[in-house]
């Protein structure tokens, strides 16, 4: 076993022949070695060129933003050297010399990501749709389905909020230990190798800060996953020193108590200077070798770093750094240390690196300006045709001086933005309004035509947009023995989950009493044993983790389901729901997927943090997701299968109450299916339409029973799925029928009632057809008191939902509905 701290030594072959990887008997020759050197320092002297070149073009005006990897290059060779085919990265805008270390980024893909390029050709990362040093690669074809991916190195797309990569990092590991113990997946050879494969994060030292950082690497000791962390040591986090940061200043001597030993499992935790090229080398063989094996955990506090031009290209760190940090910073400089060992080691000579570094700098010029011109020509061509159609426009128009105005100032940018094209066709289209000619229609389709065709580039694929998409399922309705059992919900639910993983051996479920106790109530009673711990398991109390496992294992080919034991808590795990499970699709322009589905219950239940009500803010944060909002268990048991059957991520709320409510037990429990986006009409009526979802629905169920006994027919519909909403656009044909409309809910108000109102009364143009004001019934705007009476008082009830129609059709018709209170 090693010892907690590592001072590897790698240096020049004394004879003329030596070891990369001291563990594999290969020996390199010392030409073969000193080929691999300059290979290295080449790449290294690239990125760093391209960092150098990066900042200029953010500030004479040609990107928007840079940030860059300078000061990081020599670890990140080390690493790309023992990162196989099949490993996963987790990482932050810093790994571009990885990226292009591994194969996966040139200087063009470089530039044309910092330029916002918005062909994915060009920008492989995410067709200019995120800014630069944000890397992913390309899990999935253009139709959605997989790519081998154990013949190609994988990134999981990076996003910005630090320590975001943490939680996602864990389950890309953790999928690695399903791959290799759990029965039924030896056959996918192109996801896994046996679970051969190592997940490697990178994070900065003042990002350690974040919980996210604490969380995961406490998680990822317990599960004893393959997962490597690099922690990218500039004692710097922007401005704020490690003095602020971290205790000690210090994280791998604060992580001491993580370190294994004999007799404990924990991580090998290894400390390594990162401007030492040799040592870096042997480090990095080493953790992999760990990590691939043994499935032990390994942490590299790679110290010693630089950031040779600051932050980024926000400001400049002359404002805070002393004039001796900086010159410690010029001094040990990655790329200078490495240059010099290059240089005494005899691998090269100085002019012979001064020769191949003036030849890079040239590369990258050519790079940088090939890509700027790439990015720019579809935009000259767009310029050039709204020229001539604004050309010939002011020929016919008596507004021609106008148009010429506007026709010269879109010709005037010898470089243009698509933003100053189309606003320059738009606002000419307002000179022609009251005029009619060939030019002026001409003029129209381009514009409508360039929505058409561009739009897409910034908006595409935020949901799936394959075969397999979620609103793609078709229904399956429940079917029924003649002598069907009737049962408590939670069996339905159960029964169901069984069949699941009997099925699909993708599938497993996580999280907290979901194991040993079959969940908190029992929708997975007894599953644990039947399926095993690997599938049905226990985890500790971290939500945001827990989402990261399905999130990782999710992008990795299995099918988890991430438990999050009540909806209150959800908050914990939203950040990263709404960050990157909700984005990933969209920012990868549809190459990356992760089909994660969350459950949780809620709705109905009592006291400040066991509500279980708030969808508004769920419905907000997560778009790229489902928000499926069933009213018992039959149709929940049907939503899971929906969306084991397609490609998209999920959130399922089951409602807390109905878990004894007795169903009657359906015998198509594996066919069975609920369709995403439609509504049903629980009762027919002709005075109102009431619509809902959840638990209250049955409140509003209640509450029409008692209106039909004084006359008021209503109309129930349950929305059954928040995200999407009625696709089918069924709310307006009912308000059409009863033209009145109350919405209701146990959210806030202006939560999702509100939501749901906009939507039938803007998108569904409801506000036709209504004789009376549409409403929302909401709970009150604080969180619900605890209780039966704190519950009633703070939440609608069936007299709240009775007495807010009666008074609605009050207000119609005050002879037959006389005032009540
Ligand atoms: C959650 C969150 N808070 C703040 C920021 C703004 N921010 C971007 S980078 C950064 C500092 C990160 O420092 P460190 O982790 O040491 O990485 P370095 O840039 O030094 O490599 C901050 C505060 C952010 N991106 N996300
Ligand atoms: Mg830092």
């Amino acid at each position: 076993m090693q010892n907690p701290v590592v001072f590897a030594t790698f240096a020049k072959p004394k004879n003329d022949s030596m070891q990369t990887n001291p563990q594999a008997n290969s020996e390199l020759s010392f030409e073969d070695f000193k080929m691999e050197v300059l290979n290295d320092y080449r790449i290294a002297v690239t990125s760093r060129e391209c960092s150098l070149l990066g900042r200029r073009e953010v500030l004479t005006g040609k990107a928007k933003f840079g940030i860059f990897g300078d000061g990081k290059e020599v670890p990140q060779l080390a690493w790309a050297k023992a990162f196989k085919n099949g490993d996963w990265r987790s990482g932050y805008y810093r790994d571009q010399t990885f990226m292009m270390a591994i194969g996966k980024l040139t200087i063009q893909q470089f530039f044309a990501g910092l330029y916002a390029h918005t062909d994915i050709k060009a920008d492989p990362m995410s067709a200019g749709r995120q800014m630069g040093g944000h890397f992913g690669t390309h899990s999935l074809n253009e139709d959605g389905t997989w790519k081998n991916l154990m013949i190609q190195k994988n990134s999981s797309a990076d996003i910005s909020p630090t320590a975001g990569q943490m939680p996602r990092l864990l389950g890309l590991a953790q999928a690695s230990k399903v791959f290799r113990n759990v029965k039924g997946l030896e056959n996918h050879t192109t996801l896994s190798e046996k679970g051969n494969e190592v997940a490697w994060g990178t994070i900065g030292n003042a990002s350690t800060s974040e919980g996210l950082f604490w969380e995961t690497i406490n998680a990822a000791g317990v599960l004893q996953v393959p997962m490597v962390m690099s922690v990218w040591d500039d004692e710097y986090g922007i401005s704020v020193h490690a003095k602020y940061q971290t205790t000690k200043e210090n994280i791998s001597e604060v992580l001491k108590g993580f370190q294994r030993n004999e007799e404990e499992n924990g991580y090998e935790i290894i400390r390594v200077n990162g401007w030492d090229y040799p040592a870096l080398m042997e480090v990095y063989q080493n953790a992999g070798r760990i990590a691939r094996e043994n499935h032990v955990p390994v942490l590299i506090h790679v110290q010693e770093l630089t950031q040779p031009q600051g932050h980024s290209t926000s400001g400049s760190h002359e404002r805070y750094k002393s004039p001796e940090r900086l010159d410690w910073e010029r001094a040990h400089d990655c790329m200078v240390k490495m240059r010099t060992w290059v240089i005494s080691s005899e691998i090269a000579s100085e002019e012979e690196l001064s020769e191949m570094e003036a030849g890079l700098k040239k590369e990258v010029r050519a790079g940088k300006k090939a890509a700027w011109n790439a990015y720019l020509a579809p935009q000259k061509q767009e310029q050039a045709e709204a020229i001539t159609l604004l050309e010939n426009l002011a020929e016919t128009s008596p507004n021609k001086p106008f148009i010429e105005k506007i026709k010269s100032e879109v010709a005037s940018d010898p470089e243009p933005l698509r933003r100053d094209i189309i606003a320059g066709a738009r606002k000419a289209l307002r000179y022609v309004v009251s005029e009619s000619s060939a030019e002026k229609r001409q003029l129209q389709d381009w514009v409508n035509n360039y929505f058409e065709i561009i739009q897409p580039k910034y908006s595409k694929h935020l949901y799936s947009e394959t075969s397999t998409k979620a609103t793609n399922i078709s229904e399956v309705k429940p079917a029924y023995d003649k002598d069907a059992e009737v049962v408590d919900g939670r069996v339905v639910l159960r029964n169901n989950f069984d069949a699941i993983f009997s099925n699909h051996p993708e599938a497993l479920i996580f999280g907290e009493d979901s194991g040993t106790i079959g969940d908190v109530n029992q929708g997975l009673e007894g599953l644990q044993e039947k399926h095993g711990e690997m599938r049905v398991s226990d985890v500790g109390i971290r939500e945001a983790t827990i989402l990261g496992q399905g999130i990782g294992m999710a992008m990795r080919g299995l099918r988890p389901i991430a438990e999050i034991q009540y909806l209150d808590y959800i908050l914990y795990a939203l950040q990263i729901m709404s960050d990157d499970l909700a984005t990933l699709r969209y920012r990868t322009n549809g190459l990356q997927k992760a089909p994660l589905i969350v459950r949780t219950r809620g709705h109905r239940l009592e006291g400040i943090w066991h509500s279980g009500s708030q969808m508004g803010g769920l419905i907000h944060l997560l778009r790229g997701m489902y928000i499926l909002v069933p009213r018992d268990m039959t149709k929940a048991a049907g939503f899971y299968n929906t969306l084991l059957a397609s490609d998209e991520p999920a959130i399922v709320i089951e409602c807390l109450n109905g878990y004894r409510l007795k169903e009657t037990l359906p015998n198509n429990l594996s066919a069975l299916r609920t369709p995403i986006g439609v509504v049903e009409t629980v009762k027919e009526g002709s005075d109102i339409t009431l619509v809902s979802y959840g638990s209250t629905l049955r409140i509003v169920e209640e509450a029409a029973k008692e209106l039909q006994q004084v006359g008021i027919d209503a109309e129930v519909i349950d929305v059954q799925s928040l995200l999407p909403l009625d696709i089918a656009h069924d709310l307006v044909k009912s308000v059409a029928k009863t033209n009145r409309l109350l919405v209701i809910d146990e959210d806030v108000p202006g939560g999702a009632s509100a939501y749901i109102l906009n939507h039938i009364l803007d998108e569904q143009n409801g506000y036709q057809h209504l004789d009376s004001k549409p409403q929302t019934l909401a709970a009150k705007p604080h969180r619900p008191a605890y209780g039966t009476d704190g519950d009633y008082f703070s939440k609608p009830s069936t007299e709240d939902v009775f007495e807010k129609v009666y008074e609605m059709m009050h207000e119609v018709n005050p002879t037959d509905f006389p005032k009540l209170r």
